[in-house]
């Protein structure tokens, strides 16, 4: 079997050897029927039956690896894939640095594997719950295939961390598998176990900061986890970042899309101040401090999954060998972390103030300087748009003291510059860092109406510069059915 080219005859495409691996090829096909079960009751609504032009992975050549074709989406190829082994890997940090990579699970870090799997595993499908309204007011046919590219994407994802659960942990694996498809997002009951994952999708502003900025933080634990010692991990992630750019891609020019309708319409009717609201709404646009909130919001609930500041889980994850550094190998130190330290903020007697403290204990803080770090190449293309126009306005990155939920900031109260504010005065500050009901209204009548003619767009977004898979503007990238 070619590990490049993927077996795409059987019922599951793979890399993986399954046909000769019986047990979990079984295993997986007893796990198919629930899990289109899942897709069918939670994947998009409304569009199902509909022919959608995706893309299907069909290699993990970095050069060309996937096709595109119309495709209901029930039908997808959700497929196995893991990117080539790279020969004589090692372990690169913590206490086995230097030594083989693991080709199975080590006893002594079962459970924390496990746990790190089933967490990445449980984000995919909550997206997917999260997402699946939104192809009812699609604002165009090329966003609405986007947004059903990412879904589908990210029900891959999910394939592939059962498939490691399946293959590597018997029947917890089995049990956990089947757990993933039960838990569902927002469920007061049953909800998914991160707290990004269980808030709402309502309208495509907030799916584009979604992809943006909760995607990122994919990225950036992606990048972590493919560092592992435990190579089928490391391989798994390796191929799921590939993906995940396009994810990315989506959020960003989504917004940058949003952001040059706006300021064009905000040139062609001579309207200079961007802090007019009501102007700007007037003319069938997000005005620019709208779009800052929505920033602020997705960027604060996304700093929230980078977990505690200072973690042990994190610190034995690292010293175990398990789950890495971003960009671990682009690092000059000695990968151990044992007798180093990093500065963390922290609020201390009403004060944010930087503390060093050891570095092991200080890596989530790390990965997540990292990502906002990420975050703001990406919130400068977004000015730069913003300055062609002339216009006087700057989005920003609000603090990382702002809106927190998880870690040292949880427990205080702070504006975007991280001011720390009393209760009352938050609570009577707040609509000026969050969207208000109002605004949420705004944008929800805004999006009412769909745009479903091919090559047209709803009037608060730009089109695109150019189509997927080089196609003309005028494209039927979804046939409605
Ligand atoms: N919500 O020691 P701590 C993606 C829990 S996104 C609720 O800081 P640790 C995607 C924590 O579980 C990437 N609970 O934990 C994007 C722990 O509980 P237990 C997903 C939280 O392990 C878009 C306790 O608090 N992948 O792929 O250092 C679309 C103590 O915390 C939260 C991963 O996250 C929270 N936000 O850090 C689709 C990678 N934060 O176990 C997909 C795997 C913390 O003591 N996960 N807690 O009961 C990890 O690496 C880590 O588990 C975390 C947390 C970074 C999440």
């Amino acid at each position: 079997m070619n590990v490049i080219n993927v077996d795409y005859d059987g019922m599951i495409p793979n890399n993986v050897g399954l046909n000769q691996d019986i047990r979990v090829r079984k295993a997986l096909e007893k796990w198919h029927p629930g899990y289109l079960d899942w897709w069918n009751d939670m994947g998009p609504a409304g569009f199902q039956q509909s022919l959608v032009y995706l893309r299907t992975a069909v290699s993990v050549d970095p050069k060309g690896w996937a096709k595109f074709d119309y495709v209901r989406m029930p039908e997808y190829k959700w497929g196995i894939l893991l990117a080539p082994q790279v020969e004589d890997r090692k372990v690169p940090f913590g206490s086995h640095r230097g030594e083989k990579a693991w080709q199975e699970v080590p006893g002594e870090y079962r459970a924390m594997l496990r746990r790190l799997i089933v967490i990445q595993g449980d984000t995919e499908p909550a997206s997917v719950e999260q997402q699946r309204h939104l192809g009812k007011t699609a604002p165009s046919l090329y966003d609405m295939r986007n947004l059903f590219q990412v879904n589908v994407e990210e029900g891959r994802h999910l394939w592939a961390m059962v498939y490691l659960l399946h293959k590597y942990f018997g029947a917890d694996g089995r049990d956990e598998a089947e757990a993933l498809l039960q838990r569902r997002s927002g469920d007061a009951d049953t909800p998914r176990m991160l707290g990004a994952f269980n808030e709402k999708t309502p309208d495509w502003l907030s799916f584009f900061m979604f992809t943006t900025f909760t995607d990122r933080d994919g990225k950036m634990q992606l990048e972590a986890l493919a560092q592992s010692g435990f190579d089928p991990l490391s391989r798994t992630c390796r191929f799921m970042l590939t993906e995940e750019a396009h994810h990315m891609f989506v959020g960003e020019t989504g917004v940058t899309r949003i952001i040059e309708r706006t300021c064009a319409a905000m040139k062609d009717a001579s309207l200079d101040d961007p802090h007019d609201i009501a102007a700007a709404r007037r003319l069938g646009v997000i005005d620019l401090p709208t779009i800052q909130k929505k920033a602020n919001l997705h960027f604060s609930l996304s700093l929230d999954l980078f977990g505690n500041e200072i973690s042990t889980n994190a610190a034995n994850a690292y010293h175990a060998g398990v789950k890495g550094r971003f960009r671990e190998e682009r690092i000059k130190d000695d990968h151990q972390l044992e007798n180093s330290t990093y500065p963390v903020l922290r609020p201390i007697n009403g004060r944010i103030e930087q503390q060093d403290v050891p570095a092991l204990s200080a890596l989530n803080m790390r990965l997540r300087d990292d990502y906002v770090a990420d975050c703001n190449v990406g919130v400068g293309r977004w000015n730069r748009v913003i300055e062609t126009f002339n216009i006087p306005f700057e989005i920003k990155l609000p603090h990382v003291a702002f809106h927190r939920h998880i870690g040292e900031f949880a427990t205080v109260k702070a504006d975007v510059d991280g001011n720390l504010l009393g209760d009352a005065e938050w609570d009577r500050r707040k609509g000026e860092f969050l969207p208000s009901d109002s605004d949420r209204e705004f944008i929800e009548d805004l999006m009412r109406q769909p745009q479903y003619d091919p090559g047209r767009f709803a009037g608060w977004i730009a089109p695109p510069k150019v189509g997927i898979d080089n196609k003309p503007g005028d494209f039927e990238y979804v046939k409605i059915a």
